[in-house]
Protein backbone atom coordinates (compact mmCIF):
# COMPACT_ATOMS: atom_id res chain seq x y z
CA UNK A 1 0.00 0.00 0.00
CA UNK A 2 1.08 3.54 -0.80
CA UNK A 3 2.53 5.49 2.37
CA UNK A 4 -0.20 7.09 3.86
CA UNK A 5 0.94 11.28 4.74
CA UNK A 6 -1.77 13.67 6.81
CA UNK A 7 -0.31 16.89 6.26
CA UNK A 8 -0.98 18.93 9.63
CA UNK A 9 0.78 20.72 12.91
CA UNK A 10 -0.14 18.20 15.65
CA UNK A 11 -1.72 21.05 17.49
CA UNK A 12 -4.81 21.24 15.19
CA UNK A 13 -7.89 19.67 16.40
CA UNK A 14 -8.89 18.92 12.41
CA UNK A 15 -5.85 17.18 12.08
CA UNK A 16 -6.25 15.31 15.43
CA UNK A 17 -9.43 13.63 14.03
CA UNK A 18 -7.90 12.80 10.83
CA UNK A 19 -5.08 11.40 13.12
CA UNK A 20 -7.29 9.64 15.30
CA UNK A 21 -9.43 7.72 12.38
CA UNK A 22 -6.51 6.82 10.79
CA UNK A 23 -5.46 4.90 14.13
CA UNK A 24 -8.88 3.72 14.84
CA UNK A 25 -8.59 2.14 11.28
CA UNK A 26 -5.67 0.33 11.83
CA UNK A 27 -3.79 2.78 9.00
CA UNK A 28 -0.30 3.47 9.50
CA UNK A 29 0.51 6.90 8.67
CA UNK A 30 3.18 10.28 9.05
CA UNK A 31 2.44 13.40 9.63
CA UNK A 32 3.95 15.92 8.00
CA UNK A 33 4.24 19.81 8.73
CA UNK A 34 2.32 22.51 6.51
CA UNK A 35 4.05 25.93 5.72
CA UNK A 36 1.23 27.63 6.56
CA UNK A 37 -0.55 29.55 3.58
CA UNK A 38 2.95 28.66 1.35
CA UNK A 39 2.04 28.64 -1.98
CA UNK A 40 2.25 24.85 -2.29
CA UNK A 41 -0.10 24.66 1.24
CA UNK A 42 -2.78 27.22 -1.49
CA UNK A 43 -2.01 24.99 -4.15
CA UNK A 44 -3.21 22.05 -2.42
CA UNK A 45 -6.38 24.15 -0.51
CA UNK A 46 -6.90 27.33 -1.74
CA UNK A 47 -8.51 28.56 1.62
CA UNK A 48 -5.42 27.35 3.74
CA UNK A 49 -6.55 24.86 6.07
CA UNK A 50 -5.48 21.76 7.37
CA UNK A 51 -5.39 18.95 7.02
CA UNK A 52 -4.56 17.34 3.88
CA UNK A 53 -3.68 14.01 2.73
CA UNK A 54 -1.83 12.04 0.14
CA UNK A 55 -2.01 8.55 -0.36
CA UNK A 56 -0.13 7.73 -3.42
CA UNK A 57 -2.08 9.80 -6.51
CA UNK A 58 -4.77 10.82 -4.46
CA UNK A 59 -5.08 14.15 -3.11
CA UNK A 60 -7.79 14.81 -0.27
CA UNK A 61 -8.90 18.15 1.32
CA UNK A 62 -11.30 18.48 4.21
CA UNK A 63 -11.83 16.41 6.93
CA UNK A 64 -14.50 14.92 6.55
CA UNK A 65 -13.75 13.93 3.15
CA UNK A 66 -10.47 12.58 4.30
CA UNK A 67 -12.41 10.76 7.67
CA UNK A 68 -14.71 8.77 4.85
CA UNK A 69 -11.74 7.97 2.34
CA UNK A 70 -9.56 6.37 5.65
CA UNK A 71 -13.05 4.88 7.28
CA UNK A 72 -13.48 3.15 3.45
CA UNK A 73 -9.97 1.92 3.33
CA UNK A 74 -8.48 0.63 6.88
CA UNK A 75 -9.24 -2.68 7.96
CA UNK A 76 -10.46 -1.34 11.47
CA UNK A 77 -14.56 -1.28 12.55
CA UNK A 78 -16.61 0.91 10.27
CA UNK A 79 -16.93 4.18 11.51
CA UNK A 80 -19.97 5.19 9.99
CA UNK A 81 -23.08 3.54 11.36
CA UNK A 82 -25.25 1.53 9.42
CA UNK A 83 -29.01 2.22 10.62
CA UNK A 84 -30.78 4.82 8.56
CA UNK A 85 -31.03 7.21 12.13
CA UNK A 86 -27.50 6.49 13.12
CA UNK A 87 -25.47 7.22 9.83
CA UNK A 88 -27.96 10.31 9.05
CA UNK A 89 -26.74 11.27 12.72
CA UNK A 90 -23.57 10.75 12.11
CA UNK A 91 -23.30 13.30 9.12
CA UNK A 92 -25.75 15.97 11.32
CA UNK A 93 -23.09 15.92 14.22
CA UNK A 94 -20.40 16.39 12.11
CA UNK A 95 -21.92 19.08 10.26
CA UNK A 96 -22.90 20.76 13.37
CA UNK A 97 -19.19 20.97 14.31
CA UNK A 98 -17.74 22.04 11.00
CA UNK A 99 -20.68 24.48 10.70
CA UNK A 100 -21.05 26.13 14.59
CA UNK A 101 -19.92 24.23 17.16
CA UNK A 102 -15.71 23.95 15.97
CA UNK A 103 -16.45 28.08 15.91
CA UNK A 104 -18.23 28.27 18.98
CA UNK A 105 -15.96 26.19 21.12
CA UNK A 106 -12.58 26.82 19.23
CA UNK A 107 -11.92 29.67 17.53
CA UNK A 108 -14.54 31.98 20.00
CA UNK A 109 -14.12 31.03 23.35
CA UNK A 110 -10.92 28.72 23.31
CA UNK A 111 -8.71 30.76 21.27
CA UNK A 112 -9.26 33.76 23.87
CA UNK A 113 -7.31 31.55 26.25
CA UNK A 114 -4.63 30.15 23.77
CA UNK A 115 -3.82 33.52 21.39
CA UNK A 116 -5.35 36.58 23.79
CA UNK A 117 -4.84 39.90 21.85
CA UNK A 118 -4.60 42.04 25.27
CA UNK A 119 -1.21 44.16 25.69
CA UNK A 120 -0.38 41.72 28.52
CA UNK A 121 -1.15 38.48 27.24
CA UNK A 122 -3.67 37.59 29.53
CA UNK A 123 -6.94 36.16 28.58
CA UNK A 124 -9.79 39.15 28.13
CA UNK A 125 -12.26 38.37 30.61
CA UNK A 126 -14.83 40.48 28.33
CA UNK A 127 -14.43 38.46 25.59
CA UNK A 128 -14.60 35.00 27.28
CA UNK A 129 -17.72 36.10 29.15
CA UNK A 130 -19.32 37.54 26.24
CA UNK A 131 -18.37 33.88 24.14
CA UNK A 132 -18.94 31.54 27.02
CA UNK A 133 -22.56 31.19 26.54
CA UNK A 134 -22.44 30.13 22.96
CA UNK A 135 -20.09 27.21 23.69
CA UNK A 136 -22.45 25.91 26.79
CA UNK A 137 -24.68 26.18 24.72
CA UNK A 138 -23.12 24.08 22.49
CA UNK A 139 -22.22 21.70 25.06
CA UNK A 140 -25.77 21.25 26.29
CA UNK A 141 -27.40 20.25 22.80
CA UNK A 142 -24.04 17.65 22.36
CA UNK A 143 -25.01 16.32 26.10
CA UNK A 144 -28.84 16.14 24.89
CA UNK A 145 -27.75 14.26 21.73
CA UNK A 146 -25.97 11.37 22.89
CA UNK A 147 -27.78 8.02 21.79
CA UNK A 148 -25.68 5.60 23.89
CA UNK A 149 -21.85 5.52 25.20
CA UNK A 150 -21.03 7.38 21.71
CA UNK A 151 -22.50 10.03 20.17
CA UNK A 152 -24.63 7.97 17.80
CA UNK A 153 -25.12 5.05 19.86
CA UNK A 154 -23.18 1.79 21.09
CA UNK A 155 -19.85 2.29 18.86
CA UNK A 156 -17.90 4.79 17.85
CA UNK A 157 -18.46 6.67 14.85
CA UNK A 158 -16.76 9.59 12.49
CA UNK A 159 -18.88 11.88 15.11
CA UNK A 160 -17.07 11.17 18.18
CA UNK A 161 -13.89 12.08 16.58
CA UNK A 162 -14.85 15.40 15.23
CA UNK A 163 -16.07 16.24 18.79
CA UNK A 164 -13.22 14.47 20.71
CA UNK A 165 -10.54 16.71 20.28
CA UNK A 166 -12.61 20.21 20.44
CA UNK A 167 -13.99 18.91 23.79
CA UNK A 168 -10.89 17.68 24.76
CA UNK A 169 -9.42 21.36 24.41
CA UNK A 170 -11.95 22.97 26.37
CA UNK A 171 -12.75 20.45 29.04
CA UNK A 172 -9.54 21.99 31.03
CA UNK A 173 -10.81 25.43 30.69
CA UNK A 174 -13.12 26.61 33.97
CA UNK A 175 -15.82 27.75 32.22
CA UNK A 176 -16.81 24.29 30.12
CA UNK A 177 -15.57 22.59 33.11
CA UNK A 178 -18.41 23.74 35.08
CA UNK A 179 -20.58 22.77 31.86
CA UNK A 180 -18.81 18.99 32.29
CA UNK A 181 -19.90 19.07 35.68
CA UNK A 182 -23.60 18.59 35.05
CA UNK A 183 -22.93 17.01 31.85
CA UNK A 184 -22.79 13.09 32.58
CA UNK A 185 -22.74 12.03 29.17
CA UNK A 186 -19.65 14.17 28.08
CA UNK A 187 -17.87 13.01 30.86
CA UNK A 188 -18.10 9.79 30.34
CA UNK A 189 -17.42 10.07 26.64
CA UNK A 190 -13.79 11.82 27.35
CA UNK A 191 -13.36 8.60 30.03
CA UNK A 192 -13.91 6.23 27.00
CA UNK A 193 -11.53 8.23 24.87
CA UNK A 194 -8.59 8.28 27.33
CA UNK A 195 -8.53 4.52 27.16
CA UNK A 196 -7.96 4.65 23.26
CA UNK A 197 -4.80 4.69 21.58
CA UNK A 198 -5.83 6.86 18.88
CA UNK A 199 -6.76 9.44 21.52
CA UNK A 200 -3.57 9.21 23.87
CA UNK A 201 -1.10 8.92 20.61
CA UNK A 202 -2.36 11.99 19.27
CA UNK A 203 -2.03 14.69 22.37
CA UNK A 204 -1.60 17.53 21.02
CA UNK A 205 1.73 19.26 22.20
CA UNK A 206 1.21 22.65 25.06
CA UNK A 207 0.61 25.82 23.18
N1 LIG B 1 -13.35 22.81 6.65
C1 LIG B 1 -12.01 22.45 7.05
C2 LIG B 1 -11.65 23.22 8.31
C3 LIG B 1 -10.24 22.91 8.75
C4 LIG B 1 -9.73 23.98 9.72
O1 LIG B 1 -10.37 25.01 9.98
N2 LIG B 1 -8.52 23.71 10.22
C5 LIG B 1 -7.89 24.68 11.07
C6 LIG B 1 -6.95 24.01 12.05
S1 LIG B 1 -7.82 22.96 13.20
C7 LIG B 1 -7.06 25.59 10.19
O2 LIG B 1 -6.52 25.15 9.19
N3 LIG B 1 -6.93 26.85 10.60
C8 LIG B 1 -6.10 27.78 9.90
C9 LIG B 1 -6.82 29.04 9.54
O3 LIG B 1 -8.01 29.17 9.86
O4 LIG B 1 -6.18 29.90 8.92
C10 LIG B 1 -11.89 20.95 7.26
O5 LIG B 1 -12.91 20.34 7.58
O6 LIG B 1 -10.82 20.38 7.07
Amino acid sequence: MSDLIIHGPPQSSYTRTARMVAIEKGLPYRLEPVEFKSPAHLARHPWGRVPLLTHGDVELIETSAIAHYLDAIGPGPALVPTSARARAENEKWISIIHCYAYGDLVTSYLFHYIFPKTADKQPDRALIERDAPAMARDLALIEAGFRGPWLTGPTLALADLFLAPILAYVSVLPEAAAVLERSPNLRRFLGQLATRESFTATVPPKP
